[in-house]
């Protein structure tokens, strides 16, 4: 298996399994060196809790990395989620330029919406600043609310494959190169993926587990990357992700108490052994 050294930035919510607190332990489960950069500290994430506190680090961003530089460390891979401004996206630009090492990817969740609403730290200057990002990345792994909002489209909650095809001709007219999108279902019983990858389109369909849960978007994003990084192809990531999400969902869905987050941590014995496949 190939180790890779990896950087993810997106914020610590310190209680509520999403961003690094899901990210760090699936990207070192997946056997890669993670490298963090935390966007912002919050006390809890942003959906379902009130009364939370954030510290924005942007600030703290330029002299970390002009320590990178100034020490020659490079990246095999750069995977970005939640981002705390408007002007760290420009920050991750420059750090996507800069610290690239040879075969370099560079993999953005666009986590700024879901349900068809922006999460409540963001606006639509940000959905705006984000399409450059996301358009600069080689692979972006959006959910339809945000491929809509990256492309203005508006967001519909019944749909069909015509619906979608004509999401993901805007993403890549805009120049989105490989695209997993996310929570696409043409059955009231089934959820899916879809990879678009060179000209090749594929779909993953699988069992959708009615009850939403907060820190899915999370845990795939990570287990794509962990999976995509240890050589598997994007849809073979893809289906690794998507079967190892289902599972950290079935094994949360019967406690009621746990509705903050997934149970991701007991399934990762699951997600080692499917890249071993
Ligand atoms: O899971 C995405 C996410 C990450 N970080 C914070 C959030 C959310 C979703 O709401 O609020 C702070």
């Amino acid at each position: 298996m190939s180790y890779k050294r990896i950087l993810t930035i997106q914020d610590i919510s310190c209680f509520g399994q999403c961003s690094l607190t899901v990210a760090l332990p699936i990207l070192s489960a997946a056997g890669h060196e993670t490298v963090i950069l935390p966007s912002a500290v919050l006390s809890t994430h942003t959906a379902g809790f009130t009364g939370f506190t954030c510290r924005d680090l942007t600030e703290d961003i330029p002299s970390i990395t002009a320590h990178w530089k100034k020490e020659g460390i490079s990246f095999d891979a750069i995977y970005t989620g939640y981002l705390g401004s408007a002007t760290q996206i420009d920050y991750v630009k420059d750090m996507i330029k800069d610290f690239g090492s040879e075969n370099f990817v560079s993999i953005v969740d666009p986590a700024m919406a879901d349900n068809g609403r922006l999460y409540p730290a963001f606006d639509q200057a940000f959905a705006n600043q984000m399409k450059t990002l996301a358009f600069e990345a080689d692979m972006i792994l959006p959910n339809i609310t945000e491929a809509c909002f990256l492309t203005d489209t508006e967001y519909r909650e019944s749909y069909d494959e015509a619906y979608i095809d004509g999401i993901l001709d805007k993403l890549r007219a805009s120049g989105a190169k490989t695209i997993i999108l996310t929570g696409v279902g043409y059955t009231w019983d089934t959820t899916g993926v879809v990879v678009f990858e060179g000209d090749n389109k594929s779909y993953y369909k699988h069992k959708r587990i009615s009850k939403g849960s907060h820190g899915t978007g999370d845990v795939y994003a990570s287990s794509f990357t962990g999976a995509y990084l240890s050589g598997k192809t994007a849809y073979e990531s893809a289906v690794i992700a998507a079967d190892y999400t289902v599972r950290c969902i079935e094994g949360t869905i019967s406690d009621e108490s746990h509705w903050y987050g997934v149970k991701f941590e007991p399934a990762l014995p699951y997600y080692m052994d499917s890249l071993k496949g």
